[in-house]
């Protein structure tokens, strides 16, 4: 029974120790060169594996990340189970992420940053977290986590989603009929959606200006979800007052894209969250031996629905 790992080097060792301690038959392997594609039997990546159909023992493709927007769906062959990773800990870093992105917006850290480079002293609106509306996009294990920060802060809060969501304390919209209503009250739009084709440039020109005008963005979830061009245009033109932009269309964010150098806009390079050692370690051994007791899978991903 062996077990590929195909994640960050560093922590290689450490997942050895972990997995070995929780499923002591399993034999770690690290790197698509060291073994034989035929002989794995599960396997951690982050990247789409580009000769899928020659693991043919293989029965859990583990992503190590969050989103699945990366693989191929339809390549990989029905008998393997596809399983994301969900981790407490990649949800609270992700929630210190947003909590931090907005309470910076609220409070004008980028005008802020404008003015200082001008030297210009002057204050803006200083109001309570509880006069902004903040709405999550999204919510799953990441937008949930999310919202349950910023309720200790006060905020308003609202939330989007495919099907309907009951949240103490968040006013919530289903579906696209209802996206229009949720828009028009997000003084600070946080994006936590997966990357499907029906979430692909959901954030566009027409959706952008439905937002109130001078509204933050926070995009968090994957950069095709926003119309680059379409986000400079509204940042120019005032509807978006900043934007904190942590995923892109292409990275890293190409030399000299417009995105770079907006005085309005924050760049961070997908670092909003990611797994954690220990979580990740812990969720994946649970599941193989889950698998080897023939019980259903957690975290699966549903092929259908594309996340
Ligand atoms: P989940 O699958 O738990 O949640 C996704 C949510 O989005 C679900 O509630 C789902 O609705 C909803 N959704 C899906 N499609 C639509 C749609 N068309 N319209 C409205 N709502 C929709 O995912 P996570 O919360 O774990 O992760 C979300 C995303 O965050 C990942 O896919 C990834 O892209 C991104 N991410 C980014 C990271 C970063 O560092 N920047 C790190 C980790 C993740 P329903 O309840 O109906 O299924
Ligand atoms: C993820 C990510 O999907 O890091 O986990 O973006």
């Amino acid at each position: 029974m062996i077990f590929l790992y195909n994640a960050e080097p560093e922590h290689a060792d450490t997942w050895r120790a972990l997995l070995a301690a929780q499923v002591p038959d399993l034999e770690f392997v690290e790197g698509f060169e060291a073994v034989d594609p035929a002989r794995v039997t599960y396997l951690l990546t982050w990247k789409a594996v580009a000769d899928i159909e020659r693991y043919t023992s293989l029965r859990v493709l583990f992503a190590a990340g969050a989103g699945v927007d990366q693989f191929d769906l339809s390549r990989i062959p029905e008998s393997v189970a596809l399983v994301r990773m969900v981790d407490d800990s990649l949800a609270d870093i992700m929630a210190e992420f947003v909590v931090m992105s907005a309470l910076a917006l609220h409070r004008e850290m980028p005008a802020y940053r404008v003015a200082q480079a001008s030297q210009v002293w002057e204050s803006l609106s200083i109001l309570p977290a509880s006069s902004s509306r903040v709405g999550v996009m999204g919510l799953g294990q990441l937008g949930q986590a999310c919202l349950a920060q910023l309720r200790h802060l006060k905020f308003q809060l609202l939330g989007w989603n495919r099907s309907e969501r009951n949240i103490d304390g968040v006013k919530t919209y289903t579906g696209p009929d209802e996206l229009g209503s949720f828009l028009s009250q997000c003084d600070i739009l946080v994006n936590l959606l997966p990357l499907t084709d029906s979430t692909r440039g959901i954030l566009n020109r027409e959706t952008l200006t439905q937002l109130p005008k001078g509204a933050g963005l926070i995009n968090v979830g994957r950069g095709e979800h926003v119309v680059e061009a379409d986000l400079v245009a509204a940042l120019d033109a005032g509807q978006v007052s900043a934007a904190i932009l942590d995923v892109f269309q292409q990275e890293p964010l190409p030399e000299g894209h417009p995105l770079w150098s907006h005085p309005r806009v924050w760049v961070t390079p997908h670092i909003a969250s990611t797994m954690q050692v220990e979580g990740g370690a812990a969720v994946v051994a649970k599941n193989i031996l889950r698998d080897l007791a023939g019980d259903e899978l957690l975290h699966t991903v549903d092929r259908q629905a594309g996340y």
